[in-house]
């Protein structure tokens, strides 16, 4: 291959073991960079949460976002959120804990995990471009009630890079899914971030473990350092 092609396979620095990547048949996922999540007043910090935690993921994700956009990678950002009207949120979800405000109630970014309020988008700094994918997820699992399996399909994507938040809800959920539906999954770990750092720790420990049950950990510079080498 010239120097100046694209490189289409590059092999990632992981844990449990090294994968090779074949990059057009690799696509970037990331989960739930919302604001409800991400910001004061939003769904995160309703349930209680220091929301601070998860501002340690933005800059790896920003890094490897660029890197996939510089490739021409499959870029695909999920959103976790209800319809105005509620009727696919289940009442075991909206009715838990005791919240200071619950989904469907106003909050200073508009309702709380609503569809189309400020709170519900994407935080600016990974902000989609308009050729990116989003899918709108009632779940945690970014598969469950969406169009995002056929997406996949469609574009041939066999590998799954994932970040975002939080790492043992909706990270952990989908990446359970997504192996489920035989993608293997490489989840970057500086590049997703949970409220507790003890169950970032062991969500990610619960991918790699028994030679990688669900997917293979690797750091986003590990990430980035694969999709500059070309090895084929
Ligand atoms: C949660 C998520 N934590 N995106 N959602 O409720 O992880």
């Amino acid at each position: 291959m010239l120097n100046s092609a694209k490189p289409t396979r590059g092999v990632v620095s992981a844990e449990p073991e090294p994968i090779k990547l074949d990059w057009p048949a690799t696509a970037l996922l990331i989960i739930d960079m919302q604001r409800d999540f991400m910001e004061p007043g939003g769904f995160g910090e309703t349930l209680g949460n220091d929301v601070s935690q998860l501002a340690r993921a933005v800059k790896p994700i920003g890094a490897v976002l660029t890197a996939a956009r510089a490739t021409g990678m499959l870029v695909v950002h999920t959103r976790e959120g209800h319809l105005p009207d509620l009727s696919d949120a289940p009442p075991a979800k909206v009715e838990r804990g005791a919240p200071s405000l619950r989904i469907g109630d106003p909050g200073p970014m508009g309702r709380i995990l609503i569809r189309g309020e400020a709170g519900h988008d994407i935080i600016p700094e990974l902000y989609p471009l308009d050729s990116e994918i989003v899918i709108d997820k009632p779940g945690k699992g970014a598969f469950y009630a969406t169009e995002l399996g056929d997406i996949l399909q469609k574009y041939g994507i066999e590998n799954l890079l994932v970040c975002g938040v939080t790492t043992e809800v909706c990270v952990n959920t989908t990446v359970r899914e997504a192996n489920d539906r035989g993608y293997r999954c490489v989840v970057i770990a500086d590049g997703c971030a949970s409220y507790f750092p003890e169950f970032h720790e062991m969500g990610l420990k619960m991918i790699k473990a028994q030679g990688g049950i669900f997917g293979w950990v690797a750091d986003s510079a590990a990430v980035l350092e694969a999709m500059k080498v070309s090895t084929t």
